[in-house]
């Protein structure tokens, strides 16, 4: 749903503004310091973009899903590690407060995070529990009027900047399963919270993950979030709809800068006497980008519309993550081989995004963990038909 076609039209071109003649020029800078420049990130909270998705009436821009994500495709268009900046805090870290929060807790946090002035983290994964989120081990075991926290969380997106997280903790030791899980607003500076070395990764410098420790973290009781336990599992899986919906959102932005500059390549290029790009293994490499990347698109699109009509999209937002990230791992492969060996090097940088790309089929659930999302809702729709 699109409230207002001017309004965001002039978000669109500010953003878009924002990438052409401040992000782009960066990416090399970013890639080589593993730092987002201090100015860039302010001007990330001057746009707005830190409140994406936050209510007006808490200082954000509370763009619809369909909103967001062509946003996205404009703010995507670039390193995607100047995405991850504002990602947590526009996504997973700030939507379980928004979604099962009460509001006292809305009121108390997402002011801060819609300005930028603090960062949030999203803490379900754990050393033993990735995919099988369930089974995670953190304990949050009630003392009076507070939680205290034990256990340790792993590949924290923007943990070593976070000001606060939402974390995901057990906070029924008899229930192993998602009954026995709670979701806690945790303030990072609480005592008791340590935090790993940053990740050295395999792309995505700029980007920045660690593991948290939290030893005997003291968290008040009106930090867990709707004053219900037992209740975080489902928060979570909620959040990651729509966080899926987003991360595909994310690889249709990243797959159209990348094609573009392929075809930019293909067009200057000369082999045999003529531009590359006149040669038909050429144009179906460009041609099979370009159709995937449509299919993508109109997906995103589909189930943003779908989600702002209230309806559940969790089949869908699984379809557009597994297809949407898949897709711009096929459109950045290609793209290297029509580059050829400049597609190898660096300097083109075209092998970074080939690097940054591949973590999009693995955060927020594996494509693998899709298919199953995907399948079992198949299975259960038809038995219940
Ligand atoms: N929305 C609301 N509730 C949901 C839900 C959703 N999308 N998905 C599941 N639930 C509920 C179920 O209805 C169930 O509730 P009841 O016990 O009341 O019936 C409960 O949550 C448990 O669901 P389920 O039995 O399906 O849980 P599983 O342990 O089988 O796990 C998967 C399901 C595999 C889908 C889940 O663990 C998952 O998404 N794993 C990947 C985690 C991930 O993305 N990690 C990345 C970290 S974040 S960067």
């Amino acid at each position: 749903m699109i409230r207002d076609q001017e309004t965001l039209e002039a978000l669109l071109d500010s953003v878009r503004r924002f990438v052409r003649e401040r992000l782009v020029p960066a990416e090399n800078e970013v890639a080589e310091t593993d730092e987002i420049p201090e100015a860039i990130v302010q001007e990330m909270r001057d746009l707005g973009l830190f409140g994406m998705t936050i209510p007006e009436h808490f200082g954000g821009l509370e763009l619809t899903m369909e909103e967001e994500v062509r946003v996205l495709f404009e703010l995507c268009q670039t390193s995607p590690a100047f995405r991850s900046v504002i990602g947590t805090t526009v996504g997973i870290g700030s939507q379980g407060i928004l979604m099962d929060g009460t509001p006292e807790q809305q009121a108390a946090w997402l002011p801060k995070l819609a300005t930028g002035e603090i960062m949030a983290s999203f803490a379900l994964t754990e050393p033993e529990a990735g995919s099988d989120a369930a089974s995670l081990r953190t304990t949050a075991t009630k003392d009076g009027d507070h939680y205290v926290v034990n256990g340790n969380k792993r590949f924290i997106t923007n943990a070593p900047h976070a000001g606060m997280f939402t974390l995901m903790a057990r906070t029924d030791a008899a229930n192993k399963g998602a009954g026995g899980v709670s979701a806690f607003i945790v303030d990072a500076k609480s005592p008791g919270i340590s935090f790993g070395k940053n990740d050295v990764k395999m792309g995505q410098k700029g980007a920045h993950t660690c593991d948290v420790f939290f030893d005997n973290v003291r968290v008040p009781a009106a930090n867990l979030i709707g004053l219900k336990e037992g209740q975080g599992f489902k928060t979570a899986m909620k959040v990651l709809d729509k966080g899926r919906i987003h991360i595909a959102a994310v690889s249709v932005g990243v797959a159209q800068r990348i094609l573009r500059d392929a075809l930019a390549y293909a067009l200057d290029r000369k082999q045999f006497g003529q531009p590359i790009c006149e040669f038909q293994l050429v144009q179906a490499m460009l041609a099979d980008s370009q159709a995937e990347l449509y299919a993508a698109e109109c997906m995103v699109i589909d189930a943003a519309r779908r989600r702002d009509a209230g309806q559940n999209v969790s089949t869908e937002a699984s379809c557009c993550k597994m297809f949407a990230t898949e897709m711009v791992g096929r459109v950045a492969d290609r793209a290297v081989q029509i580059l050829g060996g400049s597609g190898y090097l660096a300097e083109f940088g075209i092998e970074r995004f080939y690097r940054d790309v591949r973590l999009f089929r693995l955060y927020e659930g594996t494509t693998q963990i899709q298919q199953i999302i995907i399948a079992r809702n198949m299975i259960r729709e038809a038995r219940n038909a």
